[in-house]
């Protein structure tokens, strides 16, 4: 070997030193164990000549690299996931088996998967969507999966329709676009013409699907479950997931901007929340019900375009359901975990809701084709934490401990092994049945408009002005204007300001006629648990101060504040002109977070613009800066403020005189009582003043 390409084995362009291992570093190696003498270069033949096809550390590297990817779900493909508990506050035995619910206290471990629908593996996190929100409980009696949404009804009743439902809202077979969202004319077309669709575009109109963090989305397991006791006796049950640091979202003109700012700003702050050490939590409710109350109910309690209003059956808090660990490898646990509603528990059966049976086929046999195998339950995020012994054998990935032990692989034999077990085993609950065979939807799913219009109706003002400019942005990007109309004709059983208001914000001259309903709408009672702004928080815990400052911000001002965020247990972002960061009024240094522009308002929950004199007289005239403070106002955000702010308020044309969520912070006094209103996360009455079309 001559002296040149014994060099050549060892680096890469001459001079260059590589990272080799030494001490306690592990040693790089191949696939199957041997150790890697160069990570740069493949083998060739000199050193100027062709590559060897006998390197074998070369291909085994390229032929793993190449086959990175699986089909990413059909729906739902934007997900993220955390491990955690639920924890039974109560002994419920007596209406169910179900075997995380058997003791007060009761600890049953979980992997959670929170998702958007409609966007692709890499969509941005606040495209307006419905979260899904499943959750695996890896109990003593098997694995038990809630796969739910953020909103608790659906958009079809009948799960033949979903692949329709899919097709409308994805990109569109010859362009490939549009991406993650909702607002063209496909999707629009098809709910329109499926009036069983008009409750769900309610929610989905709402600010629901533009959370602002994945720690304040309620879950909802949407259709109707039994619940079974020892004795075999059912109940219904509804499954809720209620935020314990209450509901909140941002707001559309937010949204939009946040995707370009951060379009991972949902996984982030899960992840730096977990990493933090802080847990996310959601307390656990179940409405139960026997069949007298559902044979009474005004809807049919099988139909999933409905809910069943807290004020008529309360929600039951049974536990609480705590995530306080983060992946440590996303493919290995969000994208291989497969969540399957038919995967259900001795306790727990299904209802004969037709998209709840239609969803029992659908998952289990999606999974088959996305992990290309039938072991996908012995991968280690769904494999039971149970004691398992099946006769089932081998398959693609069929794993050593997962395989039948010794000679026997089937049943009954003469050897021993396990066996069925009636005692404790799953029985189905024995519902009587009898029928003719046929394709209809019952008379009792045809209401399609009541629950809508008290979704509506619950709503505050400034939630109902939300949906109102929702529809309007949507139906906006619609080119043709049968398809706006046919909305309009639809919603005019909701109720007919919100569809007058709409039709004329769309600039419609007349109003089309009512579409015809298969049933009169009734009114029914408003219920405060579908409100977001009744169901808030009341402090400013868990959310984030963005303060924006520059050389020379008043060093007292700045520490008030911060202080006062961190005891109500929030969080300070530092955003400056320089990422470098900048020297405080004291002299101190302080690091920055962000960099002005890189850090827009639009990522934190309130601001503080805290600029020295002389920086404020240059800020006034940078865009970036104008605009932090301009949307931070536009989006109705409390603001605190120096004197020194003012060439910066003016330049955005805010006359702070006018408004009370701007906030003068001279003492320590005036940050804490900042900080305290800021706990209303949002001045709803500044909105009027500053969204006028
Ligand atoms: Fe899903 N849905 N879905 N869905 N869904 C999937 O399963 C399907 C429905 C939901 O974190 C797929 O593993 C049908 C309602 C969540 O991994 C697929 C119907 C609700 C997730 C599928 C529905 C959901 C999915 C795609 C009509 C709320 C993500 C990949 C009957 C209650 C799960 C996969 C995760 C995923 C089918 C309707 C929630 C294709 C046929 C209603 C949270 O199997």
């Amino acid at each position: 070997m001559d002296k040149q390409m014994l060099k050549s084995t060892v680096q890469g362009n001459a001079g260059e030193t590589h990272q080799q291992a030494q001490g306690d570093t592990p040693n790089l190696t191949t696939t199957t164990g041997i150790v890697v003498a160069d990570n740069q270069n493949q083998l060739s033949a000199g050193t100027r000549g062709p590559v060897l096809i006998e390197d074998h550390i070369y291909r085994d590297k390229l032929a793993h690299f190449d086959r990175e990817r699986i089909p990413e779900r059909v729906v739902h493909a934007r997900g993220y996931g955390a491990h955690g508990y639920f924890e039974a506050y109560e002994d419920l035995s007596a209406v169910t088996m179900a075997a995380p619910f058997q003791a007060k206290g009761k600890k049953t471990p979980v992997f959670m998967r929170i998702s958007t629908v409609a966007g692709s593996k890499g969509s941005a996190d606040l495209a307006r969507d419905v979260r899904g929100f499943s959750i695996k409980f890896y109990t003593d009696a098997g694995n038990w999966d809630i796969v739910g949404n953020n909103i608790p009804v659906f958009f079809i009743q009948d799960a033949m329709k979903f692949p329709d439902l899919v097709h409308s809202v994805k990109p569109e077979p010859d362009s490939e676009f549009p991406q993650a969202q909702s607002a063209h004319d496909n999707f629009w077309d098809f709910v329109s013409l499926t009036p069983e669709a008009t409750h769900m575009l309610m929610w989905i109109m709402s600010d629901r699907t533009i959370p602002r963090s994945l720690r304040f989305i309620e879950g909802f397991g949407v259709h109707t479950f039994r619940l079974v006791n020892s004795k075999g006796e059912g109940k219904f049950v509804k499954f809720h997931f209620k935020p314990k640091a209450g509901l909140q979202s941002v707001v559309w003109n937010e949204a939009v901007k946040i995707n370009g700012a951060d379009p991972d700003f949902h996984r982030r702050d899960m992840w730096e929340t977990l990493n933090k050490g802080d847990t996310i939590e959601w307390e656990m409710g179940m409405q139960i019900f026997d069949d007298a109350f559902a044979e009474q109910f005004d809807f049919d309690v099988l139909d999933p375009t409905k809910l069943i209003p807290e004020e008529q059956c309360p929600v039951k808090i049974v536990g609480r359901l705590v995530l306080d660990r983060p992946m440590e490898n996303a493919f290995a646990e969000a994208e291989l975990v497969a969540v399957c509603p038919q995967n259900i528990i001795p306790g727990i059966d299904f209802s004969n809701d037709p998209l709840l049976q239609g969803r029992t086929f659908s998952y289990h046999d999606t999974q088959l084709y996305r992990l290309g195998t039938p072991n996908f339950n012995q991968f280690e995020i769904n494999a039971p934490k149970c004691p398992m012994h099946n006769l089932m054998q081998d398959g693609f990935a069929a794993r050593a401990g997962h395989q039948p032990k010794g000679r026997v692989n089937y049943e009954p034999n003469s050897w021993g092994g396990p066996r069925e077990n009636p005692k404790v085993g799953f029985h189905s609950y024995a519902e009587p049945l009898e029928g003719t065979k046929t394709r209809i939807r019952p008379e009792s799913f045809a209401d399609h408009y009541s629950q809508a219009r008290q979704f509506f109706i619950s709503q505050t003002e400034t939630e109902q002005t939300h949906i109102i400019n929702a529809f309007v942005f949507e139906l906006s990007k619609v080119k043709r204007a049968d398809i706006r109309e046919r909305v309009i004709s639809r919603l005019l059983h909701v109720d007919k300001d919100l569809a007058k208001t709409i039709a004329t914000k769309l600039g419609m001259d007349k109003l089309p006629d009512p579409a015809p309903a298969a049933v009169k709408p009734k009114d029914l009672k408003a219920s405060d648990a579908l409100s977001i702004l009744k169901n808030g928080p009341d402090s400013f815990k868990g959310r984030k101060l963005g303060v924006l400052v520059t050389d020379g911000t008043d060093a007292k001002v700045f520490n008030a504040l911060k202080n006062a965020a961190e005891a109500a247990g929030a969080s300070v972002a530092v955003i400056a002109p320089k990422i470098g960061g900048v020297n405080l009024s004291d002299g101190k240094h302080l690091p920055a977070d962000e960099k002005v522009g890189g850090g827009p308002s639009v990522l934190f929950d309130a601001v503080a613009v805290l600029p020295a004199k002389a920086e404020a007289d240059k800020l006034k005239d940078d865009s970036a800066t104008k605009d932090f403070v301009a949307d931070a106002f536009a989006h109705c955000k409390f603001i605190a403020y120096v004197a020194d702010t003012m060439p910066i308020f003016e330049a955005v044309s805010i006359d702070k005189a006018l408004d009370a969520a701007c906030h003068e912070i001279k003492a320590d006094g005036d940050a804490k009582a900042f900080i305290k209103e800021c706990g209303k996360l949002r001045f709803w009455d500044r909105e009027p003043k500053v969204s006028k079309v």
